[in-house]
């Protein structure tokens, strides 16, 4: 049996960040598919809060996926996904604390949220983006192609997945990406070219079909 053991959910971003950050560091793991909405009895046992992800390293276990993955970035250093300098590893943990309490937050209202045109909370997600983009993105013009710089961070694993499911808000809730966008779909591009992102990647098909299921009796 593998030391590590991580349990997830194929349709949930926070633990496809998890799952990248262990494909990146090369760490060998065993997988456990949870159904979030027909969850095991004993679950609560392995996920305190009753949440996908979770790891367990040995007798240990780790849940939220940000802490996971810094769990994981001191762990397995190599390779590296923050950076050394302090205002650098600063920035990148500004920006995923950005991805979890608005870009999330956000989608997860939208999503979770019953209402079918939730005009304001979707205005709220275009300024999310923009601020991405000009924040994130414009200030620095000579920083590509991750978000950090030449090098991938877990910064980029965090908003990833984010991406890979934007054909589910543009179906169910009408979402269309602002216009002006440009360094943040270069970016999208770059991140979706890497072999670890494509190994477990999957399409808009996918991802429509499988909340559609949800759909039926949850949105
Ligand atoms: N803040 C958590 C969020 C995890 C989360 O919301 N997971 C969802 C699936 S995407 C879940 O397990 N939901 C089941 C539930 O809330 O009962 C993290 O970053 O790990």
């Amino acid at each position: 049996m593998s030391q590590i053991q991580f349990y997830g959910a194929i349709l949930c971003p926070f633990a496809h960040r998890v799952r990248l950050t262990l494909l990146e560091k090369g760490v060998r793991f065993e997988s456990i598919e949870i159904d979030p909405q027909n969850k095991p009895a004993n679950f609560l046992e392995i996920s305190p809060y009753g949440k996908v992800p979770v790891l367990k390293h040995g007798d240990n276990r780790v849940w939220e996926s940000a802490i996971i993955n810094e769990y994981l970035e001191e762990t397995f250093p190599d390779p590296p996904l923050l950076p050394t300098e302090p205002i650098q590893r600063a920035r990148a943990r500004i920006w995923i604390n950005f991805a979890d309490t608005r870009l999330y937050a956000t989608t997860g209202k939208i999503l979770y949220g019953r209402d079918p045109h939730p005009t304001t909370l979707l205005i709220e997600l275009s300024e999310h983006l923009l601020f991405m983009e000009h924040e994130g993105l414009r200030k620095h013009p000579t920083i590509t192609p991750y978000w950090l710089g030449t090098e991938l961070s877990l910064v980029d694993l965090t908003f990833y997945p984010w991406f890979e499911q934007l054909a589910v808000l543009e179906h169910f809730r009408g979402f269309g990406l602002p216009s002006g966008l440009d360094r943040l779909q270069e970016w999208q591009a770059a991140v979706a070219q890497r072999e670890t992102v494509r190994s477990i990647a999957n399409s808009p098909e996918f991802y429509l079909e499988h909340y559609g299921r949800l759909a039926q009796t949850k949105f």
